[in-house]
């Protein structure tokens, strides 16, 4: 395991509390997958409210470009990052609470006018996505980014390829009247 102290961080991740990681897991796994610095930081914007501006604070002058913030139930940790940065915010809305999400959800996405952030799906999928949004607004000015993200486009297309072919193995023996246009 190599820790990287003297690399800046291009993505800052940061959930409400340590029962968001499960999820928040695959934001990272993403981002480390497309070789992107980023940090990791469970900081709440009603728990440690301080904390969270000093931290985001630093960030900045670290040349953090996108800020991804996971959280659930009321989930203002998004909305409070954007009201403090300049910087592009996406919001992973998490189901931890006894309204399995919708309530992070629209706390996320209800943003009045002025203050954006960018609201994923609540999840897993919305932690992928939240990722690869990053990578796309890093890809704007990046060749590599741009790259891997075309390999990872076709790697789900080869996916799905895969997929069809096991149905066709599986029906073309069991159904006379089937047909496969390939
Ligand atoms: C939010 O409250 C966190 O993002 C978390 O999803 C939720 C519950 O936190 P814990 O009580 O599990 O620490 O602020």
């Amino acid at each position: 395991m190599k820790l990287n102290t003297n690399i800046d961080p291009l993505v800052a991740v940061i959930m409400g509390s340590d029962s968001d990681l499960s999820v928040m897991e695959e934001t990272a796994k993403i981002l480390d997958s497309f070789e992107v610095p980023f940090e990791m930081k469970i900081l709440s914007a009603h728990r440690t409210p301080e904390k969270l501006n000093v931290y985001l604070d630093q960030i900045v002058k670290k040349g953090v470009k996108t800020i991804i913030c996971g959280a659930g139930a009321a989930a203002h940790l998004a909305g409070t990052v954007a009201a403090r940065v300049y910087l592009p915010v996406i919001g992973v809305p998490l189901a931890g609470s006894p309204l399995k999400g919708l309530d992070a959800l629209l706390a996320t996405v209800q943003m009045p006018g002025g203050i954006p952030v960018a609201t994923v799906g609540v999840g897993k999928s919305g932690a992928t996505n939240a990722a690869l949004i990053a990578i796309q607004i890093l890809a704007l000015d990046d060749d590599k980014l741009k790259e891997r993200m075309l390999q990872y486009r076709l790697k789900l297309q080869t996916k799905v390829d895969e997929k069809n072919e096991a149905v066709k193995n599986k029906y073309k023996n069991l159904y006379s009247n089937i047909l496969f246009n390939d």
